[in-house]
């Protein structure tokens, strides 16, 4: 642990010497061969989409091809559509989401969605990392048992399957018994920020829930501390690594069923302490933060389209897992669990952003604009408390939410 610390000693000097700190957690790490971009597929660092009517195309109508198109049947008969491509930095960055139910039509879900930070506060109140700068240019090449079963895109990208475990089961007496397991399209690369390796994947299971996660592993940073800020890790007692979280914040452009009509709402059950819980909707009609709350969740509905039950369709946000850190208020933008904020290519990062045009970070995209093509942000926070058990390599810790369709279809699309 000792080499450990004095390795990272000069980044972290240069961390307070530029004053912002995005870049240092990956100036410190350790420099790994094959880390070369994919030609063709990266924007140029700092690069913002084109402008005007090209741009506007290229975001209504997210087109790729081999190797950037994934388009996969799962065993039920329900297929997923979606391009990649490895941003230098949002690293890996997905377009052109649509989910297509057994015997349904295609229903596009997102026109794009990546990470836009990964914030670590240690809780002495230093360092404070924003480690998401230049995520592309730390893609580790992965090994064919790194993507089992799948396909690796490009060296960085695996495209395969799995299973999620029971879909369904039933068991009524006279009736007849149903159950299936259930299967999902799992897209995902690593990233070496740091001495932490970070774990970033989507899953698209095919009851068209998407479950958009990032696990951290790789080696404990080696920062020591006081008990009162950490815990004892390796022999004895002879280090105390400092306590921290992770504040992981998605970026994700929904285009429920086409671009047109996207509203987002809260739902809210209040009542509790009483026998009764009765149903409470808010529309956000301008740019909004909320919090999460027991029960709460949020929902991007096209108020235009409707399932065969002649219902809206929409998919539902649950943030329920979140530690729900707040920090100083210099880092308001940890202050909530969502934001929705009206479409602008250069609002990328939830802090740190690279565009100067735009403001420094999603607290302040929220300005209150009337919202007719939403943008959510969603931020999932995980306290870690080292254990022994982390050292060596670290075990991965997952954190992340859920995206699950609401009356997409008339029933269970099974
Ligand atoms: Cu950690």
């Amino acid at each position: 642990m000792t080499v450990r610390l004095s390795a990272l000693l000069p980044s972290l000097l240069s961390c307070a010497l530029i004053v912002t700190c995005g870049a240092s957690a990956s100036a410190s790490a350790p420099a790994r061969a094959g880390t070369v971009l994919p030609t063709g597929t990266v924007r140029p660092s700092g690069a913002l989409s084109p402008g005007g009517a090209v741009r506007e195309a290229a975001r209504r109508a997210p087109a790729c091809g081999a190797p950037y198109l994934v388009e996969r049947e799962l065993p039920n008969g329900a297929r997923w559509r979606l391009c990649w491509e490895m941003r230098v930095i949002e690293g890996l960055t997905l377009t052109g989401v649509a989910y297509t139910p057994p015997r349904g039509r295609p229903i596009p879900v997102l026109r794009s969605t990546a990470l836009a930070q990964i914030h670590v506060p240690y809780d002495s109140g230093e360092p404070r990392f924003h480690d998401i700068g230049a995520l592309g240019e730390n893609a580790v090449t992965l090994a064919s048992a790194d993507c089992p079963g799948g396909e690796r895109r490009e060296r960085f990208v695996c495209v395969t399957t799995r299973s999620r475990g029971h879909g369904y089961l039933k068991s009524l007496p006279g009736e007849p018994n149903l159950s299936a397991l259930g299967h999902e399209l799992v897209v995902y690369a690593a990233f070496q920020i740091g001495w932490y390796t970070y774990l970033v994947e989507w899953a698209f299971s095919d009851d068209g829930a998407i479950t958009p996660r990032v696990g951290a592993t790789g080696s404990l940073a080696g920062f020591a501390t006081g008990p009162e800020y950490g815990w004892s890790t390796g022999t004895g007692d002879t280090h105390v690594e400092q306590s921290h979280t992770h504040n992981i914040f998605w970026r994700l452009d929904f285009d429920v069923d086409g671009p047109k009509h996207d509203v987002v709402e809260q739902y809210d059950f209040p009542g509790s302490g009483t026998a009764r819980r009765t149903l409470s909707r808010t529309v956000f009609t301008e740019e909004a933060k909320a919090v999460n709350a027991p029960a709460r969740w949020w929902r991007v509905v096209d108020t235009e389209s409707r399932n065969a039950d002649g219902h809206p369709i929409s998919w539902e946000i649950g943030d329920s897992g979140s530690a729900q850190y707040r920090g100083p208020a210099d880092e308001a933008f940890t202050r909530a669990d969502l934001y929705v904020t009206q479409y602008r290519a250069c609002e990328r990062l939830a802090s740190n952003n690279p565009a100067p045009r735009c403001a420094g970070s999603v607290d302040r995209y929220v300005s209150g604009q009337r919202l007719t093509d939403p943008v959510v942000w969603v931020n999932v926070s995980y306290h870690h408390v080292a254990r022994d058990e982390d050292a060596d390599p670290m075990p991965t810790h997952w954190q992340g939410f859920r995206i699950t369709p609401r009356d997409a279809m008339a029933e269970n699309p099974r």
